[in-house]
């Protein structure tokens, strides 16, 4: 069984657990709070030098460390990846795409405005950047969109799930998706997949936290 170290509002942490929920996979889920720099401790340090969650365990003392190379791990020969090698690269252009030009821009702006206290007041100068750029991706999705219902194949993959993550926090750091129809579509569709739950919910009793595991030691 995978040993996934994630934090519940992480929207990198959260494209992990979705994956594996469509997926139907087990795993058992150990709550890393980066707020309390428990991302930072020597221990979590000597399995992801990164200090980032998510971080798979994927088999005794092997990790895998950033999202979308766990997704695509998680994924790999289930209807979640894309088959042909053009689909394949398709998926991964639009993955490359989440990291360069969303996450920084919607996940700073989330990860400031809505977990930080005082965030706001500590980014007045960065906001503005975080919002311009935020919105560009957001209209590069949503002229895809117009024409696609996903984004590398005509179903939900791996691509998807990687978008989704932040894309669903944008309403919760002054993103306003009104202008926005495509996408506003799109995550309907993605909130319709079977197996589909939301940031908040939890794997109930797998779920540990970081004070559970040493309780344990
Ligand atoms: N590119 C990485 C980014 C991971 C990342 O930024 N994780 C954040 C939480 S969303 C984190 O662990 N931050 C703690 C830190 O950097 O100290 C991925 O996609 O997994």
């Amino acid at each position: 069984m995978y040993k996934l170290y994630s934090m519940q509002r992480s929207g990198n942490s959260y494209k992990v657990r979705l994956a594996l929920a469509l997926l139907n996979a087990p795993y058992r889920a150990i709550e890393i709070d980066i707020l309390r720099g428990e991302s930072r401790t020597p221990d979590f340090l000597s399995k992801n030098p990164s200090g980032q969650v998510p971080l798979l365990e994927v088999a005794e003392g092997r990790y895998l460390a950033e999202s979308n190379a766990i997704l695509w791990y998680v994924a790999g020969g289930t209807s979640l990846a894309p088959e042909t090698r053009i689909e394949r690269a398709e998926a991964l252009q639009w993955m490359f795409f989440e990291q360069h030009a969303l996450e920084p821009n919607i996940g700073a702006a989330y990860f400031w405005l809505s977990l930080v206290r005082g965030g706001r007041d500590l980014q007045t100068h960065a906001l503005e950047d975080w919002m311009e750029r935020g919105y560009a991706a957001l209209q590069v999705m949503e002229n895809h969109l117009k024409t696609h219902e996903y984004f590398a194949t005509g179903q939900l993959t791996v691509a998807d799930i990687a978008l989704y993550g932040y894309t669903h926090l944008a309403d919760r750091c002054d993103y306003d998706l009104a202008t926005f129809p495509a996408i506003r579509g799109w995550l309907r569709r993605v909130e319709q997949t079977p197996g589909f739950v939301s940031m908040d919910w939890r794997p109930g009793a797998e779920i540990d936290d970081a004070a559970g595991m040493a309780a344990e030691a």
